[in-house]
């Protein structure tokens, strides 16, 4: 298991970062999905059953990225997809400059789909673009359908909004089209995918989409 220690980067810009980033991923037909949410949202256990669905006609990498420890990155290892687990000084969010020197270590070139896990909260991970393709945020069902109204950036910012655990929506005060409607003000092009990773009920709608948002990345790659 890799474990690398970040620091802040110290290049000016952070935009020019993740052009820089994006064009690499984009050259190599690789696409980067940065993933987000708050603690304990299932992010892991998402990104798990996603493995497990299309890990066989899909290499799949992930940078697991957190304040400390690795269990993360050994769940996903466990899966036997490439991990690497990244530790980031303390600091709320991956940057551009942190989130390449991470993907170097691990090494991404063979790979077709790469998952950043950023660290959990629905804050400042929306403050910063990592040079990913592609932004998703998961609310579960446990954290009230209001989220969009506080946090509105991170809805702002995410191209997809994976609603988790819906499993327990009878056990929560959870209003799925009262979320929808917030995010879609907020975001008019937001897909929302409401998906259960503990059932498998709503997987195959977003691995269709992930499949194709990859195709899309892979053709447009000159
Ligand atoms: N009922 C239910 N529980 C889930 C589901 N997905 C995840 N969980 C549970 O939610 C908890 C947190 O899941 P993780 O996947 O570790 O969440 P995370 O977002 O990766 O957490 P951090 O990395 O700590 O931010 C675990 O106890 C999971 O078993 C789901 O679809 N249904
Ligand atoms: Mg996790």
């Amino acid at each position: 298991m890799k474990i690398i220690e970040l620091h802040k980067s110290l290049t000016e810009s952070n935009d020019r970062d993740a052009d820089a980033l994006r064009a690499r991923m984009k050259a190599a037909g690789t696409l980067m999905i940065n993933v987000m949410s708050s603690p304990g949202s299932g992010k892991t256990t998402l990104l798990s059953r996603i493995i497990g669905d299309i890990g066989k006609e899909v290499r799949i990498g992930v940078l697991e990225a957190d304040i400390d420890a690795s269990v993360d990155a050994e769940r996903i290892e466990a899966l036997g997809a490439r991990s690497i687990q990244a530790h980031t000084d303390g600091m709320c969010h991956m940057d551009a400059g942190m989130t390449a020197a991470a993907l170097d270590e691990m090494g991404t070139g063979d790979l077709d789909l790469v998952f950043l896990e950023n660290v959990g909260n629905l804050i400042c991970p929306a403050e910063f673009d990592t040079g990913a393709g592609c932004n998703v945020m998961l609310l579960s069902v446990t954290e009230g359908d209001d989220k969009p109204l506080k946090y509105p950036l991170m809805f702002s910012e995410s191209d997809a909004l994976i609603v988790t655990k819906t499993d327990a929506l009878s056990f929560f005060d959870f209003d799925l089209k009262k979320c929808e409607e917030r995010a879609k003000r907020l975001n008019p092009a937001i897909r929302i995918f409401p998906v259960s990773a503990k059932t498998g009920e709503g997987m195959a709608a977003l691995e269709e989409w992930i499949r194709k948002r990859m195709a899309e990345w892979k053709d447009t790659k000159t």
